[in-house]
């Protein structure tokens, strides 16, 4: 029974003890729902940055290093990180989370805890630092700065045996104090043989803790969390059905971590906050290979993904690997700005900005605190039917084909089924169900004339969070595949 506010009074009048309890029971899951951290909350605002995969596999060809290439491989030419955050800026991307050590173990820094680093090869005569040009690079865009450092390492003397936690804390530990502001760290959870031909034990507590101690700031990715969840494939999307809830009791990254279904759609009363991030590559690999040239995504393809994972509540991260040269390669470039123009041109109008009952967040509000969500317990400029219904009437007929839907996630997230009503007058011409809505939901349809709609919210907490809602009309051809 879903027990919203004007069903409850209706409840009182027959019987008040009943409402007394319902009334406490909603409180009661209110109360105990998990809510996003401050550091959450504005991840969730990053909606779309990109992913770096570079290091010796650009040079060789290969998807996983073996860990035996030698350093002089890594050679780039013409390496330029500012021409990545350029590029990454303009394409609306707001940040960069780089493979600072992929399964090759080769440390795009000059670690102190490796042989096998930039200071071995020949770039820059061994003097050269990835991660200090690119940290620099997204501070002068005002982008944020992420890292991928994987546990798995086909190269370390040490991998396979307890000393190695202490060689992977210790690698942490550079990279925090060297490089500023972390933004998010990036563990992959592959656990496969080391040059010894044994596996690691990763000591998941100690590495969290350790991240934890020296910046509380960092949000951090793993199949599960602590802060962010893989969304189970890496094509980039994310369930339909998509909670922020996430349990992780007897879970672990990588082979211990929940089925992909799971990590797609979350666990509707999971224990903790951990939404999903959409990884996904502009190319068939994760790195640079010249014969991929023609087989990078379109714009067109790119925005339909957009859909798929900012549309769905969950974040974009688009990996877009760097050539030989140490650029980001034309072909790539090109496809993003595309993208851009498209998301531009498509979300450059809401359709409801002179509608009687348009309203709408900003972010910056959302985080903040929770005006807006309250400015619609006032009815302002909304027809409340009941606290799970509202009509929109826009201000004449108009033509649309995208509804995007925010959900006031900072007070949890609680809608878990609704349906929009579209009219042209008296006359229904279409209906469009969904199950969840989170941080945002796109949802895109055969274009109609319409003069108002109607959105009947199933929220199992029996309140209303929607706290944003716009209209657009977008190109037909872009409507999600
Ligand atoms: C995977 C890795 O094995 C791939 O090489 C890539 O880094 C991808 C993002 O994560 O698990």
């Amino acid at each position: 029974m879903v027990c919203n506010s004007v069903n409850m009074k209706r409840f009182f009048l027959i019987t008040g003890s009943l409402f007394f309890l319902c009334n406490a029971f909603s409180q009661q899951i209110k109360s105990k729902a998990p809510l996003p951290t401050a550091q959450q909350l504005a991840w969730h605002e990053m909606e779309f940055y990109l992913f770096v995969h570079f290091g010796p596999n650009t040079f060789t060809d290969k998807e996983w290093g073996h860990g035996d290439e030698p350093e002089d491989i890594f050679n780039p030419t013409a390496l330029d990180c500012k021409q990545w955050a350029r590029i990454a800026k303009q394409a609306g991307a707001k940040g960069i989370i780089i493979t600072a050590k992929h399964h090759d173990g080769f440390c795009l820094w000059p670690s102190k805890f490796s042989t096998h680093t930039v200071r071995e090869s020949k770039w820059k005569n061994g003097k050269g630092d990835v991660l200090k040009d690119l940290s620099q690079a997204c501070r002068e865009q005002g982008l944020k700065f992420g890292v991928y450092i994987s546990p798995w390492d086909r190269n370390h003397p040490k991998y396979g045996t307890a000393e190695y936690n202490d060689v992977f804390v210790n690698m942490m530990k550079e990279i925090f104090t060297n490089y500023g502001a972390i933004w998010e760290l990036w563990w992959d959870g592959a656990n496969g043989e080391g040059p010894n031909g044994k596996k690691q034990v990763y000591d998941w507590d100690r590495f969290k803790k350790t991240v934890k101690t020296l910046s509380p700031n960092t949000v951090v990715f793993s199949d599960v969390g602590p802060h962010i969840r893989w969304v189970g494939n890496e094509n980039g999307i994310a369930g339909k059905t998509n909670w922020n809830y996430l349990d992780t009791a007897g879970f672990t990254a990588g082979a211990g971590a929940p089925s992909t279904d799971i990590l797609n759609a979350g666990n509707a009363f999971g224990k903790a906050w951990i939404p999903a991030e959409c990884d996904v590559s502009i190319r068939p690999g994760w790195f640079y290979h010249a014969n991929e040239d023609n087989k990078v995504k379109s714009g067109e393809q790119l925005f339909n993904l957009y859909f798929k994972s900012v549309g769905r509540g969950a974040n974009f991260l688009l990996n877009v690997p760097p050539d030989r040269r140490g650029l980001i390669n034309e072909h790539d470039s090109v496809s993003l700005m595309t993208f851009k123009k498209l998301k531009n041109e498509s979300f450059d109008e809401n359709l409801l900005a002179d509608a009687k009952t348009y309203w709408e967040v900003s972010d910056e509000a959302l985080i903040n605190d929770s005006v807006l969500y309250h400015s619609l317990d006032k009815k302002e400029n909304v027809y409340a039917i009941n606290r799970q219904s509202f009509v929109v009437e826009l201000s004449e007929a108009k033509k649309i084909n995208c509804i995007m839907l925010r959900e006031a996630i900072h007070l949890g997230q609680s809608v878990q089924d609704f349906k929009i009503i579209l009219f042209n007058q008296e006359n229904q011409v279409g209906e469009i169900n969904g199950t969840t809505i989170g941080r945002k939901r796109i949802l895109t349809f055969p274009v109609e004339t319409i003069t108002s709609f109607k959105v009947i919210l199933d929220d199992r907490n029996g309140q209303d969070n929607v706290s944003g809602i716009a209209a657009f009309l977008i190109d037909e051809t872009l409507i999600e595949k």
